[in-house]
């Protein structure tokens, strides 16, 4: 803020434009004091997800066990809930991700009690069997019917990856009221 302060001295030399200018600085200074705390509060308001994940690419975050994106992305998922709950097994997903040497970044699923059926897609549900979902940043990327999947180019910053498992029908399994998902964050310099 000091370096602000000198032009605001130097405009005391010119009497007939102060009051303009005084309005004008006043103006630019409101607007920056609005910028920087909107950048504070932002900045405090990622904050949590900040400390929980240092930089750097391939870092997880096991969602299953706080719910996950099931409040937050309850509008982008187009398709219903599936409770798995009374299963005798309860399929269960995990996922890393790896920078592709060419580009993008290579996706490796890894599941358990559950079988990627593609020609089912679209019909009756049954039992442990289904596809995957892929959203970045809360936008369906793709359906997933194997273990790997490619992701173009992502853009700079913090990109959040979410990989849900689906029934048939498409609807969203859950167990105990929580998506049966994994999210990654992907840091991209
Ligand atoms: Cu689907």
């Amino acid at each position: 803020m000091t370096p602000l302060t000198q032009p605001l001295n130097s405009g005391d030399n010119a009497p007939a434009k102060t009051a303009s200018t005084s309005i004008v600085i006043t103006f630019l200074m409101g607007g920056l004091i609005g910028a920087a705390l909107f950048w504070i509060v932002s900045d405090l308001w990622n904050m949590p997800e900040r400390a929980a994940k240092p930089a750097g690419a391939n870092m997880e975050n096991h969602a299953n066990m706080n719910g996950g994106t099931s409040g937050q992305e309850a509008g982008v998922h187009s398709h219903g809930m599936l409770a798995v709950d009374d299963w005798p097994v309860k399929p269960a997903i995990t996922a890393t991700i790896q920078k592709d040497p060419v580009g993008g970044w290579n996706l490796n699923l890894q599941t358990e009690n559950f079988t990627y059926n593609a020609s089912a897609a679209g019909l009756e549900n049954k039992q442990g069997e289904g596809h995957a979902h892929i959203y970045v940043n809360g936008v369906k990327l793709a359906r997933i019917y194997g273990n790997w999947f490619h992701i173009g180019a992502l853009p700079k910053g913090h990109n959040m990856i979410a990989i849900t498992l689906n029934a048939n029908d498409h609807s969203s399994l859950t167990h105990n009221g929580n998506m049966l998902e994994h999210k990654l964050t992907v840091m991209v310099e």
